[in-house]
């Protein structure tokens, strides 16, 4: 009787390379029902979307057209590179065919974008930054995808997409994906974090690191100081406390997401206060500041506006912006400290 077959010593190297997204959402949920499938599969989609974006922004520079300026002005009052476009228009094709979801709400579009009647209509939304950081695309450095996935609530047979205006416990799954020296997709299906890496040979994402553990406190601080004279007092307060204080470093891309790695991975906290031309803060809460909010909570860190939780935000309207504070809790509380004193001392001025 032969003995039971033994994989060799290349066991973990193989298991390794089979530990694909697909499998482990599944593995996450330990179910093959049909939400499990579900978000397995709208997983597998953006993975494709992630890869379509990487080999585009490869070879950007050595395309015609692909850089640039599209000359347009988003709903957000921005100029429109060609490669947000491109991005957004990648997620559409993606999801258009795939069966899984309703619409796709996206920074790019002044309204959600309904899947047409003759497609597979599915019962998700997917919300999303298609090119976070594109003012980073024609230079070469770091830009990412921010993505969240809701369940369609109601039939919204209007198209207003009221039903997306509730608050970041809504969401059933986020994430992002970095475009760097290699591709990185982290997300979380509310089962910790986890990261995976694009293996070009394969054209997978591999299980890189799971169950990311943001550190309590981190060196980093994470800020357009630029923008230092248009703040309130106690982010200037908070600013000059690290500058005064030893075991602090400023880090900055211009790319959220690259800046919120950082922080998830390092520790530390990112901020993009409001500031006296937008009080509410640049951030989007649906497709940005929510979806980070849900992956930090996660890895046991914090997300705020300043004076309440991103996470318990409801929005207004679909590119409703907040104010956004994330990374380490120690951290976080400590921004949140400046704001807090300075809240009593005006109660106290007030009421004298
Ligand atoms: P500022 C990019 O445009 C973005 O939305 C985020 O990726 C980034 O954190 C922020 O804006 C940078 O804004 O005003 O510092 O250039």
């Amino acid at each position: 009787m032969m003995a039971d077959y033994q994989p060799a010593d290349s066991g973990f190297a193989l298991d390794r390379d089979c530990k694909t997204l697909t499998r482990h959402v599944l593995e996450q949920l330990h179910s093959f029902g049909p939400e499990a499938q579900d978000l397995s599969a709208l997983m597998n989609r953006i993975a494709l979307a992630g890869k379509l974006i990487a080999r585009h922004l490869s070879r950007a520079g050595l395309m015609e057209s692909a850089l640039g300026f599209t000359g347009e002005t988003n709903v957000q009052g921005e100029a429109v590179k060609k490669m947000d476009i491109y991005a957004n228009d990648v997620f559409i094709s993606v999801f258009k065919q795939s069966g899984l979801v309703c619409r796709l709400a996206s920074e790019e579009m002044d309204k959600p974008y309904y899947i047409p009647e003759n497609c597979p209509i599915g019962r998700y939304t997917l919300l999303y930054d298609p090119i976070d950081g594109s003012s980073n695309v024609d230079i070469n450095l770091n830009v990412g995808s921010i993505f969240s996935i809701r369940r369609q609530q109601g039939d919204d047979l209007d198209h207003t997409g009221a039903d997306l205006l509730q608050d970041g416990h809504q969401q059933l799954a986020a994430g992002y994906i970095l475009y760097g020296p290699s591709t990185v997709l982290v997300y979380s299906i509310g089962r910790g974090v986890h990261a995976f890496v694009l293996d070009p040979s394969l054209g997978e994402f591999i299980l890189a690191t799971e169950d990311i553990r943001v550190p309590s406190h981190g060196p980093t601080y994470s800020v357009n100081e630029g923008n230092f004279w248009q703040w309130e007092d106690a982010i200037r307060d908070f600013t000059r406390y690290v500058h005064r204080h030893d075991g602090y470093s400023a880090r900055y891309t211009g790319a959220l997401v690259a800046d919120f790695h950082r922080i998830l991975t390092q520790g530390g906290v990112f901020l993009y206060p409001g500031t006296t031309k937008k009080p509410e803060g640049k951030l989007r809460l649906l497709y940005e500041t929510a979806p980070l909010a849900f992956l930090i909570e996660q890895a046991g860190g914090r997300a705020s506006t300043g004076h309440e939780d991103i996470m318990g935000v409801m929005p207004g309207e679909i590119h409703q912006r907040t104010p956004f504070i994330v990374g380490s809790t120690d951290d976080v509380a400590l921004v949140e400290s400046f704001i807090q004193d300075h809240s009593r001392r005006q109660s106290t001025l007030l009421s004298t």
